[in-house]
């Protein structure tokens, strides 16, 4: 598609008519294009990815409109040590971002930005976070150089001409979204498929509620309505609004007589979130009638609503799941959300135009093409251990397709959270499951909650990385503040959400995994909801209330009260060393701890 230069304004709001202008200026595109968000639009900007070498389409018959991309090797994931919070005080951002004052970014991101648009189209892409309309969403535009981030971003936000119609009509506050790949062409210069630049910025400037995101094209770092808005910057607006931007799954449970309850649970990465979020019951639960149903798999923004329930909405459209490990067996509800209509990033590639990644299948097709475009063969993995698909490889799925997308997932005012779920992944000490005394043992619950290393490098394998809310790289604020706006929520709220611990991963003493995950979590769900709703029994332990062995429902299950007592045992003397480990987290943060987090602290050193 030739780059339409003389493209017309979509939208006649004057302040967003004088930011394009400037930012054209500053930038000098070859062409301005206003995304409209058509169809048509979206086949145009494929095929021109597709002649440039940037996009490969997939089989047709295999899989129906879904492209295939491979990214530089060096821009592959989220880059946290070249993410900013540059409010103006430094306090503010704590220690757990880095932070550089605002004007001297400034500066900085000025001198990267001139002139970096240089033979490239410049994309005017207007987008919401949450349904069209909806008093919870948001609306951004973000000005870009990467056609990539354009079909990326109209599977994950909603975009175009319905948001500059939104612009222009209500004179909602728009976030500003600025980004390139920092890659300006000279004239003549041949284009590479995946152009970047070594020199990366993420930067948040969270009092003007700005983005600006330079040299790269992937994931979080460029797809800005994800983790910079719908994270970092939402963050802010919700501590100074009194909701709540967490970096949360979100369910309903259904149960046979058509009662739903939802919950929202936050895990770190690697923790099958995504799966979780898609869970399919047990086949004995799933022949009563429970079913579970997608609201979001990422993100959740929640508010109370005008009698102080908790309220949530999902405010993206799309998943942006890791691939490696998904599978009919791990996520069939993932699998059916991708079979279509699909991006795929970094990825390997099969003769016949089809997609393939660790863990997919059990044995991998012949004559792979890896995520590098080199021959890929088993034998040379054994070698080498290469990996066919890269470990941080993507697909971009529309959420309307997964089988289980629950009816209200777009209702503009949310579904209400009955319970709140934080999981890590531990292989010792955390029990499988406990519901939080109360709203503030449940902030410290989620405020201390961290995941063991895997493979990852050598030396950490088995170390606790605490990431408080599973929020540690997304809080566009100090995480003492951050824990501080939970605790007061307390107060905006008539009925507080139940509080609860999981963790799938707790292991023997022959290192093996004590609890069959996946599907059968669904019992553990299950009596979340029934203790939300009030009628689940459990008891009172050191740590909070846990349910008996007779208290979940193990139909159809072979699971013994023996393997459940080691599941659910708590060590007290295990249990003392974590507490060391809580209090090395909060020395960190203790100038903006709010008081409650030593109290509760020291409740729990008392009952164990
Ligand atoms: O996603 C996972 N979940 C949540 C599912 C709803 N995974 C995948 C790893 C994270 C990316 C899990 N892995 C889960 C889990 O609940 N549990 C485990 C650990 C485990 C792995 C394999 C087995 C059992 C437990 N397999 C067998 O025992 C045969
Ligand atoms: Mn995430």
């Amino acid at each position: 598609m030739k780059a339409r230069s003389t493209d017309k304004p979509l939208s006649k709001n004057p302040h967003l008519l004088k930011w394009v202008t400037k930012m054209a200026a500053l930038t000098q595109p070859a062409a301005i294009h206003w995304v409209d968000g058509s169809e048509e639009e979206n086949a145009a900007l494929c095929a021109q990815m597709v002649a440039a070498g940037t996009l490969t389409k997939l089989n047709e018959d295999l899989w129906p409109g879904c492209h295939y991309a491979r990214s530089d090797p060096s821009d592959v994931a989220r880059v946290e040590d070249r993410t900013f919070i540059c409010s103006h005080s430094k306090d503010n951002a704590g220690p757990t971002n880095n932070w550089v004052d605002p004007f001297v970014m400034r500066k900085t991101l000025k001198a990267r930005f001139q002139g970096c648009m240089a033979g490239r189209t410049m994309y005017v892409l207007p987008f919401s976070m949450g349904p069209l309309g909806s008093p919870l969403a948001q609306i951004g535009v973000q000005l870009t150089d990467s056609p990539y981030v354009v079909v990326n971003m109209r599977i994950m936000a909603r975009i175009g001409l319905p948001i500059f119609q939104q612009i222009d009509d209500d004179g909602k506050r728009v976030v500003p979204c600025m980004h390139s790949v920092g890659a300006p062409l000279a004239p003549g210069q041949t284009d590479v498929p995946w152009p970047c630049n070594p020199d990366k910025y993420i930067v948040h400037f969270p009092e003007t509620r700005e983005i600006w995101s330079y040299g790269s094209g992937y994931g979080g770092n460029a797809l800005l309505g994800k983790k910079c808005f719908a994270l970092r910057i939402a963050s802010n607006m919700a501590r100074d609004e009194g909701w709540l931007a967490e970096h949360m799954l979100i369910l309903g449970l259904e149960n046979p007589q058509g009662e739903k309850t939802y919950v929202a649970a936050a895990f770190p990465s690697a923790c099958g979130k995504t799966n979780f979020a898609m869970l399919i019951p047990p086949t004995p639960l799933l022949a009563e009638g429970w079913k579970i149903w997608t609201v979001g798999d990422d993100i959740a923004w929640l508010k109370p609503d005008a009698s102080g329930r908790l309220h949530a909405i999902n405010p993206e459209s799309g998943f942006f799941g890791v691939a490696p490990g998904t599978s009919v067996k791990t996520n069939p509800n993932a699998m059916a959300a991708l079979a279509k209509n699909t991006i795929f990033t970094n990825v390997a590639l099969t003769p016949e135009g089809g997609v393939w990644w660790e863990g997919m299948t059990d044995t991998p097709p012949a004559a792979l093409t890896d995520w590098q475009g080199k021959p890929w063969t088993p034998e040379l993995a054994a070698e080498t251990g290469a990996k066919a698909a890269h470990p941080n490889s993507r697909f971009t799925a529309p959420a309307a397709q997964c089988p289980t997308i629950d009816p209200a997932w777009e209702s503009p005012t949310g579904v209400p959270i009955s319970a709140l779920i934080f999981g890590g992944r531990r292989a010792t000490t955390i029990p499988l499951v406990y519901q939080a005394f109360n709203w503030s043992a449940g902030v410290y619950v989620g405020a201390t909650m961290g995941s063991e290393m895997t493979a990852a490098a050598a030396g950490t394998i088995g170390k606790v990385r605490r990431d408080p809310f599973a929020m540690l790289p997304f809080c566009g604020y100090h995480m003492g503040d951050y824990f501080r706006h939970w605790i007061s929520m307390q107060k905006n709220l008539s009925e507080t959400p139940c509080i609860f611990s999981v963790n799938w991963f707790r292991k023997g003493a022959d290192g093996k995994f004590l609890w069959p995950g996946f599907s059968e979590n669904m019992r553990i769900l299950k009596w979340v909801v029934e203790r939300a709703r009030g009628r689940a029994c459990a008891r009172e332990t050191p740590i909070g209330w846990q349910p008996r062995f007779a208290d979940i429902d193990w139909t159809g299950s072979d699971f013994t009260p023996e393997q459940f007592a080691a599941l659910q045992a708590v060590d007290r003397a295990a249990w003392r060393a974590e507490v060391i480990g809580h209090e090395e987290l909060f020395i960190d943060l203790h100038a903006h701890l709010p008081k409650e987090m030593i109290f509760e602290r020291e409740l729990l050193i008392c009952r164990l």
